[in-house]
């Protein structure tokens, strides 16, 4: 979901980071191998914990100046993390999520908060799935920053990365300077959904 996720933003021409919530919970190996996946394709990681307070003031940073969205799977403490940058925000989400009637705090809808002079943040809902709006999946290679510097290279010019001879970006994952869990996620967006499979 997450490569997915950037790929929107890349297709929009919208600034992306990661955000990598609870890391009270992680295994250290764990959160510095999945870092690095997305460090490698040149995306700004962050590390937050919104019940340790860890990290906020990264965030904070990031998110400065922008009109941002934080959004991912449900659960993950995006809104949690919105309250914990802005504690006066606690009562407006909670009316929202006590809205639904079902003592979670499910965000179910959009909100964009203002929680700066210029700065506003927009609470989503959690997706369960995403689809790829707006993406042209032709131009999929073009959506991965770390193939871009490949990409006039590959001896084909219809080159789609996937097993044809001389191609630069499989050339790349092989020498370890393209993730090999981002181009797996490439081939089973090209393959997959040139199928028609969601
Ligand atoms: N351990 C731990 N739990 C957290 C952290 N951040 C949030 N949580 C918990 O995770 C659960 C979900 O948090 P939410 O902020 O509601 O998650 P969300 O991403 O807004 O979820 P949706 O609104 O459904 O999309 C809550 O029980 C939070 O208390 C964290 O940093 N560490
Ligand atoms: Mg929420
Ligand atoms: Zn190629």
């Amino acid at each position: 979901m997450l490569d997915r996720l950037l790929l929107i933003a890349e297709a929009r021409g919208l600034a992306a980071a990661v955000v990598i919530n609870k890391v009270d919970l992680a295994v250290p190996e764990e959160l510095a191998a999945l870092s690095e996946r997305f460090r490698m394709a040149g995306y700004p990681v962050l590390h937050t914990s919104a019940k340790r307070r860890i990290g906020l003031d990264q965030l904070g940073e990031t998110l400065s100046g922008t009109v941002s969205a934080l959004a991912g799977p449900s659960g993950v403490g995006k809104s949690s993390l919105l309250n914990a940058l802005v504690p006066d925000l606690d009562e407006r989400t909670r009316e929202i999520s006590t809205a639904t009637g079902k003592g979670r705090h499910t965000t179910t809808w959009t909100t964009l908060f203002q929680i700066g002079p210029e700065t506003f943040v927009a609470d989503t809902p959690g997706m369960r799935q995403l689809g790829l709006w707006g993406v042209d999946l032709e131009r999929l290679d073009e959506l991965f920053p770390e193939f871009r510097p490949y990409l006039g290279a590959c001896r084909y010019d219809d080159c789609r990365h996937l097993d044809e001879p001389g191609c630069a970006v499989t050339a790349a994952v092989e020498a370890g300077t393209i993730h090999p869990d981002r181009y797996a996620s490439y081939r089973q967006l090209v393959t997959g959904e040139a199928s028609g499979a969601r």
